[in-house]
């Protein structure tokens, strides 16, 4: 392997991603895994454990492990963090905020608790999850945190103002971590995917009782460049940039990957 893609391998790397059962986590952590990395993943539910686990077997990767570990809670966080370098015998190197909800509900109609609970979930359980893991990464003066944000971090649209604040937020918190950290070698960038298919946007693909397109999805369509949605392979390529030596002076960026959609004003109807 030439010296330019060397700077692209992860080997020998840990990389914990969270909410990597599925979704765009499960694609980031297979393409980390396919370039070296030991990968540890997190979620909520044994099943949708279990089931990616089958799944990274499937894939190849051996070298992963799974923990019930809900990001918002400092002392799973933390637990977490004890037993994944007790298993694997090293700290982590890459960290991927992945895990996050939405909730569409209008404003006007959803409850401060609600609201809570998308901000705990997408904002501050990345501040939990990034302050546990910084101490080891200054203590190497190198590390990575890679925080997914979206086209919220952004935009607007209706119904999502908690899951806008949060991402609008998250993409503050990673040139906050860029500006406080970037002395010891830690990079803290943001990858910003658009409109993937996944489960979280599955209900704006359902195909109508006629069997016609969701309006959101003809919506989607027409307001991409590349005319179609992501897929989380998609994102792979600028995750493992990200990850990798290759951005060791990128730093408190955010690397959209929407297929051009922050840059298109969108097709005439
Ligand atoms: P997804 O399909 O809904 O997957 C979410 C993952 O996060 C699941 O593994 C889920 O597993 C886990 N999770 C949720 N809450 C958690 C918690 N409190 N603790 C631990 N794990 C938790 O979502 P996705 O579409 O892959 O999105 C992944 C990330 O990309 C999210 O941050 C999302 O906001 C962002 N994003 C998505 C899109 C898109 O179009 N899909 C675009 C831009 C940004 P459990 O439920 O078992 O915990
Ligand atoms: C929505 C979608 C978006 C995507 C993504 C776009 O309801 O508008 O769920 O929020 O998930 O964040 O980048």
């Amino acid at each position: 392997m030439n010296d330019n893609l060397k700077r692209f391998s992860l080997e020998g790397k840990l990389a914990w991603v969270t909410g990597a059962s599925y979704g765009i986590g499960y694609a980031i952590a297979l393409c980390y895994a396919k370039a070296g990395a030991k990968i540890a993943f997190n979620c909520r539910h044994q099943e949708g454990l279990d089931k990616a686990l089958a799944e990274y077997a499937k894939d190849g990767v051996t070298d992963v492990r799974g923990y019930i570990c809900d990001v918002t809670d400092e002392k799973q966080v933390y637990d977490t963090l004890s037993q994944i370098e007790k298993d694997f015998g090293q700290t982590v190197d890459i960290l991927v905020n992945n895990a996050g909800i939405i909730k569409r509900i209008p404003m006007t109609e959803m409850s401060a608790a609600d609201f809570r609970q998308v901000i705990d979930i997408d904002l501050t359980a990345a501040f939990i999850v990034s302050k546990a893991v910084l101490p080891a990464m200054i203590e190497k003066r190198k590390g990575k945190i890679i925080n997914i944000c979206s086209m919220m971090s952004e935009l607007g649209r209706e119904t999502v103002s908690a899951y806008a604040a949060a991402k609008g937020g998250l993409k503050m918190l990673t040139r906050n971590i860029c500006s406080e950290y970037g002395k010891y070698n830690i990079q803290c960038n943001g990858l910003g995917p658009g409109y993937i298919a996944t489960p979280q946007t599955a209900p704006l693909r359902e195909r109508q009782a006629d069997g016609s397109r969701h309006p959101f999805d003809s919506f989607i369509v027409a307001k991409t460049p590349a005319e179609r949605w992501g897929t989380p392979e998609d994102l792979s390529g600028p995750a493992l940039f990200l990850a990798s030596d290759a951005s060791d002076f990128v730093n408190g960026q955010v690397l959209y990957v929407d297929g051009g959609i922050l840059a298109y004003i969108g097709k005439q109807p």
